[in-house]
């Protein structure tokens, strides 16, 4: 999958759906307008995480075959359960790594062209980061955070244990600069979507805003919304 929409994307594992079954969560959303899905589950074994891949990846085809439209389906870090779970012909469409990870380079080769790639950027340096370093393995950077996030806890964490946060200045300057669409995280909420659509990122991406909402359907149509009247 080559062609993808970076505009409203949820990350999500087992430990962020208040006891729902991550598919339920995923239909929700997808019915309220998330176009991007990454599996992110940091207690997950291989096993449940290739068994969520299967039903991810029916619940996509089968909002596919009804509307026309095509979610993208990656899996945070976890490329041996994406090739698991490829063998076993789940359409997973790719990767999301971070810094510390297996090395984009090699996620392109062990997956094939036609897969996506993102890579998170560091929270230091990322607009001269985004500019040199060598872009031909990756489809899209991650950044952020927008604000500290309970959800990980050590997203821009520093060394003198502060947590770094990225002003809408310096997302709209990333997303200016970029060679590669950005999409922007960490503490989104529903306020943040207006300012984040005035800038030149491709999307946000949350995961307790959809995940841990009491209807993810609704909360998904209030993010895209926002998102959609403020885009210019
Ligand atoms: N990567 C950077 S911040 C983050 C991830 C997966 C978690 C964001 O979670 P939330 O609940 O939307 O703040
Ligand atoms: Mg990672």
């Amino acid at each position: 999958m080559t062609k993808f929409d970076l505009s409203a994307y949820l990350v999500l594992g087992e430990e962020n759906t208040l006891g729902r079954p991550v598919e339920k969560i995923v239909k929700e959303a997808i019915e309220g307008g998330v176009t991007f899905v990454q599996l992110r589950s940091k207690v997950s074994s291989a096993k449940a995480l290739i068994e969520q891949c299967g039903k991810i990846s029916k619940v996509l085809k089968e909002f596919k075959s009804k509307t026309e439209k095509e979610v993208a389906f990656v899996v945070d870090d976890r490329l041996d359960v994406i090739l698991a779970a490829r063998d076993l012909g789940y359409k997973v469409d790719g990767i999301h790594v971070g810094q510390t990870d297996i090395p984009v380079s090699i996620c392109r080769k062990l997956l094939g062209p036609d897969s996506i790639v993102g890579l998170s950027a560091p929270t230091q340096d990322l607009i001269s980061y985004v500019q040199n370093i060598d872009i031909s393995p990756i489809s899209y950077f991650g950044a952020g955070p927008l604000h500290p996030t309970e959800t990980k806890k050590d997203c821009g964490l520093n060394i003198d244990g502060t947590i770094i946060t990225q002003t809408l200045d310096e997302i709209d300057k990333l997303g200016k600069v970029s060679p590669l669409p950005v999409v922007v995280g960490g503490g989104v909420k529903l306020a943040d979507i207006p300012d984040l659509a005035k800038t030149a990122i491709a999307g946000w991406f949350v995961v307790s805003a959809i995940a841990g909402a009491k209807n993810p359907k609704q909360a998904t149509e209030e993010l895209v919304q926002a998102w959609n009247a403020n885009r210019k």
